[in-house]
């Protein structure tokens, strides 16, 4: 493998060292990025020693070095995956042919387009989070956040480094505008949806991280395809440190229904409130919003720009190599679910211009495993009730159902009916008030909040009241 310099600023295995015109464009970018971190970063922890996992290599030892790390001075590298020798691409109008080292001139405009919509999350799931860490449940869950909030902040490092190496001039501003949208903002939001969407409390981080950074497992993967191999191999590298981001959300609602599930015994009720739970119906509403908002972000069921992406050879599907067909799609068919006359059926569609929903059904089945695994935790306890994932038509802002009033089981309503009926549905302000009513930090190691089941085990290896951050 190639060799990491740690004697550079920014650890990287991408011969920073021997790129002049790289390097000053990125010791232009950091001090700015920098400053957006401590604008915008985790509040209120910069002394805190916290025990991080940070990647100073691209292989197996050194992709996962666990130590304590000071906030303020944590170091984000650049690391791709390694190359394959002979590497060709693997579907599209250029299959077959050797992947690319630089930007194909045709494409150039579509390609910064895709990383800069991906760069774009980064930042702005930092930016929702920000203040999460002053009302964190654990030690443990506060180590997770900071992890991912690095992480996060990396990713965004990495889609810079691709604008600054390949783009030039425009590249260079689209780094300089990654830093200066925001979260929310409404003059200068960040660009998809979900991403402008608050994330006030420990439930909606959870649900976040499995639903939301899951939408980012399957674009990275997608993207990991790319005939653009440095895209290609920026993404593999990406895609090792989501599993735990999505690990983060799996455990953390499946800890927070296994800790309803025992209010309820014990208190033999499913009114748990009172007794400082979050009830399960809420637990509902919390995921049909979350899931709602990450369909959106795969886009419209029909889509030329995907099928664009797709035959130029610069966004494949979900595990593009492993699927028997002629990595063309000119030819081929594929379901997705339409509207007629105001109900719901599904038509066979050009494959090619249906790429961004069959992702999406990709997703969705992940998704379900989740569902399914939640729903084992309710059923061992005993108790008769099962977490759903809402109909795909529910709740949409994006693409053919966005104008359609849908009910979470995929019935068609008026407006004003399926108003009527929203908060059995939706979080309701009295959830969002209740659920931040149990937000009090919790410092002490191996403690828990009152509404959340510890882990089954700890990070690394170590025991679960490990002090995984150590205040100054
Ligand atoms: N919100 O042809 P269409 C992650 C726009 S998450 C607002 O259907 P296309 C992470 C669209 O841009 C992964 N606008 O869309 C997770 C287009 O705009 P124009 C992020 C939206 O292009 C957690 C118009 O609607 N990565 O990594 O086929 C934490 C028509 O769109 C939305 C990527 O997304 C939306 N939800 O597909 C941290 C991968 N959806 O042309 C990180 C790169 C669509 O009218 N992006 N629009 O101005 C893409 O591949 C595509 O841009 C999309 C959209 C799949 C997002
Ligand atoms: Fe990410
Ligand atoms: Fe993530």
């Amino acid at each position: 493998m190639s060799s990491v310099d740690y004697s550079e600023r920014i650890p990287n295995n991408v011969s920073l060292a021997h790129d002049r015109r790289l390097q000053r464009a990125l010791e232009q970018w950091q001090p700015h990025f920098l400053g957006w971190w401590r604008e915008m970063g985790p509040h209120g922890f910069d002394t805190s020693q916290v025990y991080l996992r940070t990647a100073v290599a691209v292989d197996a030892a050194g992709w996962a070095t666990f130590d304590y790390v000071r906030m303020a001075d944590y170091r984000w590298g650049i690391f791709l995956a390694e190359g394959e020798p002979g590497k060709a691409i693997e579907f599209g109008i250029h299959k077959g042919q050797p992947v690319w080292k630089e930007v194909p001139g045709d494409y150039r405009g579509a390609l910064r387009r895709l990383i800069v919509t991906q760069g774009d999350t980064e930042p702005a799931s930092v930016e929702q989070q920000r203040l999460l860490g002053g009302s964190c449940p654990s030690l443990y869950d506060l180590r997770n956040l900071f992890q991912i909030n690095v992480e996060e902040a990396r990713h965004l490092l990495a889609m810079v480094y691709l604008l600054q190496a390949y783009f030039g001039r425009d590249g260079r501003e689209e780094a300089e505008e990654l830093l200066n949208r925001r979260s929310g903002d409404s003059d200068k939001p960040r660009i998809l949806g979900a991403f402008n969407e608050p994330t006030p409390d420990w439930l909606a981080l959870y649900m976040f991280t499995f639903f939301t950074d899951r939408d980012g497992r399957f674009q990275l993967a997608s993207l990991a395809e790319s005939g653009f191999d440095p895209l290609s191999r920026t993404c593999r590298f990406m895609l090792t440190e989501e599993a735990h981001h999505m690990f983060v959300g799996d455990t953390g609602v499946g800890r927070v229904v296994k800790r309803t599930c025992e209010l309820m015994r014990e208190h033999d009720t499913d009114r748990v409130r009172p007794y400082g739970g979050i009830d399960l119906d809420l637990l509902q509403r919390y995921l049909n919003f979350h899931f709602s908002v990450s369909l959106d972000l795969f886009g419209s069921e029909l889509s030329t720009n995907a099928a664009n992406y797709y035959s130029m050879g610069l966004k494949g599907r979900f595990r593009e190599s492993q699927l028997e067909d002629d990595h063309r799609l000119q030819e081929s068919a594929y379901p997705v679910l339409e509207v007629e006359e105001g109900r719901l059926v599904t038509r066979e569609q050009p494959a090619l211009t249906a790429l961004n929903e069959r992702l999406r059904d990709n997703y969705v089945d992940d998704c379900q495993k989740g569902v399914d695994r939640w729903n084992r935790t309710i059923k061992a306890a005993g108790i008769d009730f099962e977490l759903k994932l809402p109909h795909r038509a529910f709740n949409r802002r994006i693409g053919r159902f966005a104008d359609l009033w849908v009910t979470p089981q995929g019935r068609v309503l008026e407006e004003a009916e399926w108003r009527r009926l929203q908060d059995q549905w939706l979080p309701t302000q009295a959830d969002r008030e209740l659920v931040l009513s149990l937000m009090h930090p919790v410092w002490q190691p191996g403690k828990f909040a009152g509404w959340i089941a510890p882990p089954l085990r700890g990070i690394n290896g170590r025991p679960i009241d490990f002090e995984y951050v150590r205040f100054d």
